[in-house]
């Protein structure tokens, strides 16, 4: 089969326009990555290995960390410097596949990018998130970087603290805390395109699917791209309505309290993690505990 007619790169490309619809994705913003499944690598693999146009595979490149316990696995990511306006209509020029070495510290393209390129500048960053997830329940394949503008526009005026920035988005939308009862992990403003910054999302996604980078944008996790852009979306559309609320006044008249949010527990099958679900002083502003 072509790698362009499986089901899960049509899937992997319809996300990439899903979120530049959505006015996530300004010019090259985001990176989408994906950890192919077995019988998923079985179905294209005949299609693999023909890099510019010739049957090799690209050459052995430093990832610039290391992820053993991903070695040998192989990921469709978007291309660094491309744009997700262009994917769905020229998906093999702006997404490639590549594989990952036996020591989990090299890469191949093994597909893809075909007019030249390389993968997303923020590689570190998802093969370390996607290790991380991969620990923790190995159904867990895509991870996602994009850049919400309310959940942006957020990181500064609320304070960078988890359980404020979370408890204020949870209020905001009853789905929130039952999509992501482990709340929003934040790492404050760092230097994009590198390990350390790679380093710090990846401690977050160790217990929580979906990270705010401040001032820059936001990482989430899932089982499938509906899954994962679902978060992002549920998020995002909790961050729309507080800067909302927050353009009319900066204390609500009512909201969801605590207890409130306990009761859903039980129907939903989740547990809301408590250090959300701190009660707050009399008369609390927007972003006060
Ligand atoms: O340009 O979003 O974080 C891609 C990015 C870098
Ligand atoms: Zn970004």
């Amino acid at each position: 089969m072509k790698v362009i007619d499986a089901e899960f790169a049509q899937n992997f490309f319809r996300m990439c326009q899903d979120g530049f619809d959505r006015g996530w994705h300004e010019r090259n913003g985001g990176n989408l990555s994906y950890r192919i499944k077995p019988e998923e690598l079985e179905d294209i693999r005949e299609d693999l290995g023909h890099y510019e146009g010739s049957l090799q595979t690209g050459e052995w490149k430093e990832i610039g960390t290391s992820v053993p316990f991903l070695a040998g696995e192989y990921f469709m990511v978007t291309g660094s410097g491309k744009f997700f306006r262009n994917v769905e209509l020229a998906p093999k020029k702006n997404v490639c596949i590549i594989e990952l070495d036996e020591t989990g510290r090299k890469y191949r393209i093994v597909w893809g990018l075909c007019a030249g390129g390389r993968p997303t500048s923020e590689l570190p960053t998802h093969l370390m998130n996607l290790e991380v997830v991969k620990k923790r329940d190995p159904g867990i394949r895509v991870v996602y970087h994009c850049h919400p503008t309310n959940l942006i526009a957020l990181t500064y005026v609320l304070p960078l603290d988890e359980e404020i920035f979370t408890r204020e988005i949870y209020e905001m939308a009853t789905e929130c805390p039952i999509v992501f009862p482990e709340g929003i992990g934040i790492v404050p403003w760092m230097l994009c395109g590198g390990r350390d910054i790679g380093v710090a999302t990846s401690e977050k996604m160790k217990t929580q699917d979906i990270c705010i980078w401040a001032h820059h944008g936001a990482f989430a996790c899932g089982h499938d791209f509906d899954e994962t852009f679902g978060l992002m979306h549920t998020a995002e559309k909790g961050a729309e309505v507080l800067v909302k609320v927050m353009s009319m006044t900066d204390t609500k008249r009512q909201t969801i309290t605590p207890e409130m949010f306990r009761q859903l527990n039980e129907p939903f099958g989740v547990h809301i993690n408590e250090r959300f679900l701190y009660d707050k002083k009399p008369g609390a502003k927007i972003g006060e505990r």
